[in-house]
């Protein structure tokens, strides 16, 4: 069997325990690598002087990590400044938030060429590779250029943008062509993938095929395949003696009130403010509710570097003061808002702890939460999943209580929906939904892509007109 080489911006190795607070993409590599002998490779989060390629190997419950430092201009350029304030802004449609700057796109291009220049030895001729993310869409042509002829294949954890927003991107012709040194490329939903095709056919004159995409007399095969989660891990965790505790201080904390879950990194794109706004409008419009129910809102901050975080990390805890002040009363407070991350059991009990989970980002390329959430539920009496009909995740829960995020209207109507569904249609719609979440799961999700990196002819494997010296 071959190998699997991933590279990704930041490696996560396995703990071998239930317990840690590895993210949503973190988990779900930890579970493919598992099953391979393989190599994660990525930046180390540490700084160095000046750049040196030495990797740091460690080895971990059969997933071997290699990791770089990188310089603090770096990370500076590449890491805060073209990944996360050019491409994050951009590919969640806030162009109002992109910032464009030569300096950020030649720190990008100077890193991927230093991940190529450091992994390309450690690949070997059998090994397949797979890259992970928007931190690295030139990382395959620069391979190429270093003579790697492997099977390269690529996963955009992210939207894509429409054509007309992602024209606004000064290098978006190069960057796109770049695309076409992998042999296939994957995205989450088929609106993602449909974007893709508009750019590369109306934008640069490139034409589609069934699932192939020619550009520039180079083919790739482009994919939609919906990341999931360990459902069956997840479903596990919620019965830990950390989960049942957790659930039940939730429970007890609650004092027969309905609990309202929201866990998001602290970002723009997750529609915090909106959904703050939605739920003071159902405090608003239903002041017999009131007292029924609070909200408790996990939010730990990313990304703290970056301005625009600070600013919603502020502009939140504003909205949240504003919203308790105006309606908090001696026993109780409508809002408790959380600003730090927890291991997976103790989420997996919150989560099961909470009569509606409220997932409602005004874009997001999957969102785990929403299915974890669904797998940590009691079968016997779920939870209402309230979802955004902006993340990816809304196109298969399809039995959520789906909303516009942007209509604090909306919004308020769903909890009272929720609040006030029956425990059988609860349940109804839960099995649904844990259907789809246990049979689209993590795995199914990795031999989707990994199925069509093996079986797709290696057209794209040419090596570049424009070989490193
Ligand atoms: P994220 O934007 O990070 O991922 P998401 O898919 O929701 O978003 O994953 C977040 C993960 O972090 C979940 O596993 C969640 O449990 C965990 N998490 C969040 N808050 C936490 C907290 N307070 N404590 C501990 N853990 C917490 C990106 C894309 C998504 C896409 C994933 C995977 O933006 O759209 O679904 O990658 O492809």
């Amino acid at each position: 069997m071959s190998r699997l080489i991933v590279i990704s911006n930041r490696v996560s190795a396995p703990t071998g325990s239930h317990s840690g607070a590895q993210g949503g993409l973190a988990v779900a590599l930890s579970a493919a690598l598992r099953e391979y002998r393989g190599i994660w490779f990525g930046w180390s989060g540490e700084t160095t002087e000046q750049f040196n390629g030495h990797i740091n190997f460690q080895r971990a419950h059969d997933v071997t990590t290699a990791t770089v430092d990188l310089e603090e201009q770096d990370v500076e350029e590449y890491y805060d400044g073209y990944a996360n304030r050019t491409l994050w802004p951009l590919f969640h449609y806030r162009i109002d938030l992109a910032e464009y700057e030569r300096g950020f796109a030649g720190g990008y291009q100077r890193v991927n060429e230093r991940f190529a220049e450091t992994v390309r030895p450690l690949i070997e001729p059998d090994d397949i590779v797979w890259i992970q993310d928007y931190h690295l869409l030139p990382l395959g042509e620069e391979l190429r250029r270093r003579g790697c002829e492997n099977r390269i294949g690529f996963f955009l954890h992210i939207p894509w943008p429409p054509q007309r927003l992602l024209s606004t991107l000064p290098e978006a012709e190069e960057l796109v062509t770049t695309l076409f040194a992998y042999d296939v490329i994957g995205f989450h939903t088929q609106e993602w993938l449909q974007s893709f095709f508009d750019f590369v056919t109306n934008e640069l004159g490139g034409s589609v095929e069934g699932d192939l995409v020619t550009l520039k007399g180079r083919t790739l095969r482009a994919i939609a395949a919906p990341i999931g989660i360990d459902a069956k891990e997840f479903a596990e965790l919620s019965q830990s003696t950390r989960a049942r505790l957790a659930f039940r201080q939730m429970r007890d904390s609650a004092v027969g009130r309905d609990m309202i879950v929201g866990v998001d990194r602290l970002d723009y794109s997750k529609g915090l403010e909106e959904r703050f706004l939605g739920y003071e409008r159902f405090l608003k419009e239903h002041p017999g509710e009131r007292k029924e129910v609070f909200l408790l809102q996990i939010a730990p901050p990313s990304r703290g570097s970056v301005e625009t975080y600070q600013k919603i990390r502020t502009g939140l805890e504003g909205l949240a003061g504003r919203i308790n002040g105006a309606y908090a009363d001696l026993d109780w407070v409508p809002i408790r808002y959380v600003n730090q991350g927890y291991p997976r059991d103790v989420l997996a009990g919150v989560y099961r702890a909470a009569r509606i989970g409220l997932v409602t980002p005004l874009r997001d390329g999957m969102n785990l939460v929403a299915k974890e959430y669904v797998a940590a539920q009691d079968p016997e009496d779920p939870g209402v999943l309230i979802l955004s009909r902006f993340a990816g995740a809304a196109l298969q829960l399809k039995e959520a209580v789906i909303v516009n995020p942007y209509s604090a209207e909306e919004m308020s109507d769903a909890i009272l929906t929720a609040l006030r569904m029956s425990r059988d249609e609860r349940i109804a719609r839960w099995r649904a939904l844990m259907d789809n979440v246990q049979r689209e799961d993590v795995i199914w999700w990795r031999q989707c892509f990994t199925d069509a990196l093996i079986n797709t002819p290696q057209a794209a494997a040419m090596p570049s007109p424009d070989p490193v010296d």
